[in-house]
């Protein structure tokens, strides 16, 4: 059912009307999203509906009930933790469904206290429209395509209808269902003995669509029982008219099918190397979790059957095509600059630890995984000194709960040039390009060549126009701000330096070189990058001390805190994921011949507690009692065309898809872990918190491959003292 929605002001009015169209409502309750332009930074709101009857009760997801009138008319609601910081510019939308006693069709007002005026609503310049309007990243099922689209045929309840009112051409039918499972979000086939040319206004779904003769039809549940548990109890009703000339009796049955089971599983390749953990299939999946965060066109041999085509449309502000890349986390934004980092890192492990992924299977995969985000990278880099940052709007996204196939919000771009520079992300960039042009050279030399060409431009726009990135790209800033430049400038010039040779970019890497230990390798701080790729270019001594000054700080007695169960615990943000890029660089430098079995003992015992030393996995899909509900948004949605929205988010059940070999965040620095979808802090994955653990762990790969492991050479006690 499609419902409409009008919104209408006066020119003078302070208010937003929402009228409610007749037909937007069933006996007893109505549904209506009052949506504003945000005219003044918010940090938080409270909102204002006032009916002009009462209303019982209202159904609300997107923000808090505060407080409700004696008489029922007025609710005020305030704004979830997520979605309280509102900026100039922004549409916030709120769904809601009220109510009442009797068949209510109230006249709603809808304010925000804090906006001038109330609030003006976009919609006030458009003429009633007859579809409402989507919140950011919900969707809902086209009109009635008379074909059925293919629906997994799976189990499901059966029932029958019963006829309550009898108007001959014309009926109204009930169907009960008994659950008998835990279901998230549902569609129902119904079968008819006669042809049935249309069905109006069923209560808790909506149409989706029909056979050619009308008697299969296809309804998706909305949000009424988007969750049901075994012993509840659910009834459908409608009126529905018989095609011409046909009359009643008329029977039917119905089929309930649940959206919310995905039965596919990974089976992991033996564990050859029969070492504690199996590191070939951890490699595996995680590649697989790089795949599931694929935006745009999805190649032929996508192994991810939940994931399809997306953003096909992500361009920049002269329509350059910049569709591609990664999405970020559990979110749909394409964050650069963490993109390219990410994807340096995991070259890095390409370029070294290439053994081990020969040996474990997945070299192709792997030349592919940093193939998608290079391709996209490419694509941005526009002309010599502009490069696009990102593609997709933080709040908007953030706000929205839905699959990446289905997003309708705009995705903005936003770029830096030579009058708003970014050398940290142009250097980012350029180092994953020169890493790429290494890469690549012996498996495809004429994209190795046009990977270097933009390294050496990049390079060259980072250091003539410097400054940071997130100064430039304010839409970055709230999410990936950057520090500091200093460190990629070194990083970049280093690697431009690896794959050329050329004098003048290890001169440049010097000037940028940073001695000091390192707080922790991130997306945002290379510095024991440096100092590794330093001592390693060079073999001078003070950059092995550099080296040696980090891990100093990092090892126990250092200045890191270190859990119970001996993870170095960093920041509550993601904890795992600088245990593992610091696991990483301890194996690089390892390389280099720097303290090998210490570095490659304190590592292994890192990686391994992410794999379960801690009594669980921390890796979706991988080993013991793995995280089920990562902060992941497409993971966590329903089988299409079941809905899939900001509700899903709070319902404590598994994420609907298994995304093998994502690393979540990570646990407090007590240990203490709790694998529910909306702890972001603990439990969200990212492109970024992956990196340097699939390089790790194919770092551990490699040295079983050389019998220089920890369980072969010597003492792998964990944890490590
Ligand atoms: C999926 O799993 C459920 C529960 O384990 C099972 O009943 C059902 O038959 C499976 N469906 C398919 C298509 O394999
Ligand atoms: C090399 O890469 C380019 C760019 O992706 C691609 O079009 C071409 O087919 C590749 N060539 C080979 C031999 O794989
Ligand atoms: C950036 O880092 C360098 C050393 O890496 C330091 O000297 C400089 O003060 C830092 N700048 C800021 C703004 O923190
Ligand atoms: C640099 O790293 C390579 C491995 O990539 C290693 O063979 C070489 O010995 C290292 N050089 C120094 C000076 O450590
Ligand atoms: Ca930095």
């Amino acid at each position: 059912m499609v419902w409409n929605i009008l919104l209408a002001i006066l020119p003078l009015a302070v208010l937003a009307n929402v009228e409610m169209d007749p037909g937007n409502h069933w006996s007893g309750s109505f549904q209506a999203q009052p949506c504003f332009i945000i005219s003044a930074e918010l940090t938080s709101w409270r909102l204002h509906l006032v009916f002009d009857q009462p209303v019982t009760s209202l159904e609300v997801w997107r923000a808090d009930i505060e407080s409700v009138s004696d008489d029922k008319t007025e609710y005020i609601l305030t704004n979830k933790q997520w979605n309280g910081v509102e900026h100039v510019g922004d549409e916030l939308c709120i769904d809601f469904i009220g109510h009442g006693d009797e068949q209510i069709n109230p006249h709603i007002t809808a304010f925000i206290e804090e906006l001038p005026d109330g609030g003006t609503n976009q919609a006030v310049t458009q003429a009633p429209t007859t579809t409402r309007s989507l919140a950011p990243g919900e969707t809902y099922p086209p009109t009635t395509p008379t074909t059925p689209l293919p629906l997994p045929s799976g189990e499901g309840i059966t029932s029958t209808m019963t006829i309550k009112n009898d108007y001959g051409s014309r009926f109204e039918g009930w169907i009960d269902f008994d659950i008998d499972q835990e279901f998230l979000s549902w569609v129902m086939k119904i079968h008819f003995s006669k042809p049935v040319s249309a069905i109006h206004q069923p209560t808790h779904a909506n149409v989706y669509s029909h056979n050619a003769d009308g008697t299969e039809w296809v309804l998706v549940g909305n949000d009424d029982f988007l969750h049901m548990k075994p012993g509840d109890h659910m009834q459908i009703r409608f009126n529905a008219d018989l095609a011409s000339g046909e009359t009643t009796p008329v029977e039917a049955s119905a089929l309930l099918i649940n959206m919310g089971h995905d039965n596919w599983t990974v089976a992991c390749p033996p564990n050859s190397a029969q070492s504690k953990y199996n590191y070939d299939c951890v490699l595996m999946e995680s590649i697989m979790f790089y795949e599931a965060q694929r935006s745009g066109k999805l190649p032929d041999n996508n192994r991810i059957p939940w994931r399809g085509d997306s953003a096909l449309d992500d361009h920049g502000l002269n329509g350059e095509d910049l569709s591609g890349g990664w999405y970020d986390a559990g979110d749909y934004v394409k964050f650069n600059f963490p993109m390219a980092w990410a994807t340096v890192v995991l070259e890095w492990g390409l370029l070294e630890f290439k053994d081990a992924y020969e040996a474990s299977g997945q070299l192709d995969w792997m030349y592919e995984c940093v193939k998608w985000p290079l391709d996209y990278l490419l694509k941005c880099h526009v002309a010599d000194d502009v490069l696009y940052a990102q593609v997709g709007d933080g709040g908007k996204d953030h706000g929205s709960w839905g699959r990446p196939e289905d997003m309708t919000m705009q995705r903005p771009a936003f770029k830096i040039d030579a009058s708003n520079p970014g050398s940290d992300l142009a250097m980012e960039t350029a180092a994953a390009f020169a890493a790429g042009s290494m890469v690549f050279k012996e498996r495809n030399a004429t994209y190795a060549a046009t990977l270097l060409e933009h390294a050496k431009t990049l390079w060259d726009f980072a250091i003539q126009h410097q400054g940071k990135y997130s100064s430039s790209v304010s839409a970055a800033a709230g999410y990936y701000s950057s520090f500091n430049i200093t460190d990629e400038m070194c990083w970049g010039s280093l690697w431009l330096y690896k794959a050329t040779g050329e004098q003048k970019y290890l001169d440049e890497a010097k000037k940028w070189f940073d001695p000091s230990p390192d707080w922790g390798m991130s997306w945002d701080d290379v510095i024991i990058g440096n100092q590794i790729l330093m001592y390693n270019l060079t073999g001078e001594e003070l950059y092995k001390q550099a080296v040696e000054g980090t891990f100093t700080d990092w090892f126990p007695g250092g200045s890191i805190q270190y859990s119970p169960k001996g993870l170095a615990y960093r920041l509550q943000w993601g904890s795992l994921r600088y245990a593992s890029n610091m696991a990483m660089s301890a194996l690089m430098a390892a390389q280099s011949g720097i303290h090998p079995d210490e570095y490659r003992h304190w590592a292994m015992c890192q990686i391994h507690y992410a794999l379960g030393d801690a009594g669980h996995s921390f890796v979706v899909g991988f080993g013991e009692n793995p995280p089920q509900q990562p902060h992941h948004r497409s993971s966590s949605c329903p089988n299409p065309p079941g809905i899939c929205n900001m509700n899903v988010l709070h319902i404590d059940v598994p994420n609907v898809h298994t995304l093998y070999g994502a690393l979540v965040g990570g646990p407090d620095g007590s240990d203490g872990y709790k694998d529910s979808r909306n702890n972001y802090v603990n439990n969200e994955v990212a492109n970024d918190y992956n990196a340097g653990f699939q390089t790790a762990v194919a770092g551990l790969r490699h040295l079983l491959l050389t019998n220089e492991h920890p369980e072969q050479t010597g003492d792998a006690t964990c944890p490590y003292t």
